[in-house]
């Protein structure tokens, strides 16, 4: 569609394919170049070289974003029939899963993330948007008992234009997570992608014209969190700020956006407990606490990276589990048997080995793993910290790498306990055979997620988001639309009939 823009380049991906890559800021149905046309390098992290240059959003583009969404949302979207909101949200489904190729080596060349993690978010990009297009007729008021005298009922109205800022993690999942619900709903957009990886949401951005969203309800921006994303939540036009990102960004978002008093839901931080009771499938369980705290990296908001294992299966299990992590691959995101890719950025590189430094010298012990793989490329060999005492750092602190720690328990009550020790409630992982012990466990652990012999399972429908620090509002399934709607109370006088 768009390999005839100005904006555009040819982006030879490392499987050899050619695409055309978008480099302007896509607004009101347009790749337009910034203002100041001042253009950014985007690095592929398993190579360090430099893909492209994309241009980079000043306020005043964002000015010029937020009006057309405004725009746009008073003109067409909020008044557009629900119908044809659903029936333009499958239709990008159905180009999400078209172009579900490219867009997965997009991710992995972007993030360093491998091919098949790439391959399961594109997948549930696409599955995510259906399930929002098929909410778009269905956000149903109230009718409410007030008398006879009266008719009162509630409706659910949209927001407005929303602020949305996501990370680097899961890029494309993160802006399907976001623009899904909101577009359902009957609000405008204006997403800025994390400045390391722009590329997906610029390419998915052509994908929505074609889909036959009108222009100004999506509009991507990237740029610099602390000048545009910041101007974003100051914004007296957006009325809702989402954001997916750190606790200590989140709390400051959360402040400047109360001056505007804008609605508002972070999905923060996290350092969950993943948790193996002695009568677990022990294989079975060592698979799911390495996919807990390796996926995507170690880069996954939930990931379990306190591992909890019974004092009876202790020495067993972290056997196996240094066995199953010593034979995951790490290497280039494209081989079809790597497992673990590259960090995302030479800063999350830097972050994660100074954690595996200050890991060491508060004592706790490198099972295995413990340094960088390689030195081309931000790869971090996956590591196993035994011998860890609960005020340690690398316990405390959100890594956000592959690094897990591991510590033993006897009772359900003090793993219990030794769960709910942190400022976060994010996910948190159950093995066991005994489903009373599951439920049990599960009621009682402060957690938005809890995963019974398995982690990091999503599904479209299901609810997340956190307890505690870890957040504010829940994204997919029916409770993310509760982020997107305000209820309107109608009540109306009856007066008595006077045939
Ligand atoms: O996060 P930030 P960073 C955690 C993880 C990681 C750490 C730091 O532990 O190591 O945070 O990563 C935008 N106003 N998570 O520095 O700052 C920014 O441009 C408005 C966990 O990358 O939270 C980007 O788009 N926006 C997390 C987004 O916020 C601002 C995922 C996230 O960046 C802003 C990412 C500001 N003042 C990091 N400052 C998760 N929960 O999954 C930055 N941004």
């Amino acid at each position: 569609l768009y390999t005839t823009s100005k904006f555009s380049v040819p982006v030879t991906l490392p499987n050899g394919k050619v695409y055309q890559q978008p480099t302007g800021l896509f607004i009101n149905g347009d790749f337009v170049p910034s203002k100041l046309g001042k253009m950014v390098d985007v690095i592929n992290p398993s190579t360090e070289e430099v893909i492209t240059q994309i241009y980079k959003a000043t306020e005043e583009d964002v000015d010029y974003a937020v009006q057309s969404a405004k725009t746009a949302f008073e003109t067409t979207w909020s008044q557009a029939n629900p119908e044809f909101r659903g029936k333009v949200l499958f239709n990008l489904a159905d180009l999400i899963e078209q172009h579900a190729d490219t867009l997965a080596s997009i991710e992995s060349m972007d993030n360093g993330k491998s091919l098949h993690c790439s391959r399961g978010d594109v997948d549930l990009v696409s599955k995510y948007l259906r399930s929002c297009g098929g909410w778009a007729d269905k956000i149903y008021g109230k009718v409410i008992d007030t008398g006879k005298d009266y008719f009162a009922y509630s409706l659910r109205q949209p927001l407005g234009v929303c602020g949305q800022i996501i990370p680097w993690n899961f890029p494309l999942l993160m802006w399907s997570w976001k623009i899904g619900p909101a577009l359902a709903t009957g609000n405008t957009v204006v997403l800025k992608p994390a400045e390391t990886t722009p590329l997906s949401a610029l390419f998915a951005s052509q994908l929505c014209k074609e889909a036959g969203i009108p222009d100004g309800v999506v509009n991507i921006v990237p740029g610099s969190g602390k000048t545009i994303g910041e101007h974003l939540c100051k914004h007296p036009d957006v009325k809702k700020i989402a954001f997916t990102g750190s606790t200590v960004t989140g709390r400051h978002i959360m402040k400047t956006a109360a001056d505007t008093v804008k609605k508002v839901t972070l999905e923060l931080g996290g350092k969950s407990p993943n948790i193996v009771f002695a009568d677990a499938d022990l294989d079975k369980a060592v698979k799911n606490i390495a996919n807990g705290i390796f996926y995507n990296s170690g880069e996954v908001c939930c990931a379990g990276s306190r591992v909890y294992v019974q004092d009876a299966v202790y020495d067993e299990v972290l056997a196996k589990f240094k066995t199953f992590t010593e034979g995951l691959k790490v290497g280039n995101p494209f081989d079809a048997d790597t497992f673990q890719g590259a960090q995302t950025s030479k800063k999350q590189l830097d972050k994660i080995l100074k954690f595996i430094d200050i890991g060491t010298e508060e004592g706790a012990r490198v099972v295995t793993g413990g340094e960088r793989f390689g030195n081309k490329g931000y790869f971090v060999k996956p590591t196993i910290f035994a011998d860890v005492k609960e005020d340690m750092s690398i316990v405390k602190d959100e890594i956000f790498g592959p690094i897990v720690t591991v510590s033993k328990f006897s009772t359900v009550d003090e793993v219990v306990d030794l769960a709910n020790d942190s400022q976060y409630g994010l996910a948190a992982g159950i093995h066991t055979k005994d489903l009373n012990k599951a439920i049990e466990v599960s009621n009682r652990v402060k957690a938005g997620t809890v995963w019974i012999n398995t982690y990091n399972d999503f599904h479209q429908n299901v609810p997340f988001g956190g307890f505690g620090q870890s957040g504010i509002g829940r994204e997919m399934g029916e409770a993310a639309l509760d982020n997107y709607t305000q209820v309107k109370s109608v009540r109306m006088s009856i007066d008595k009939p006077t045939y």
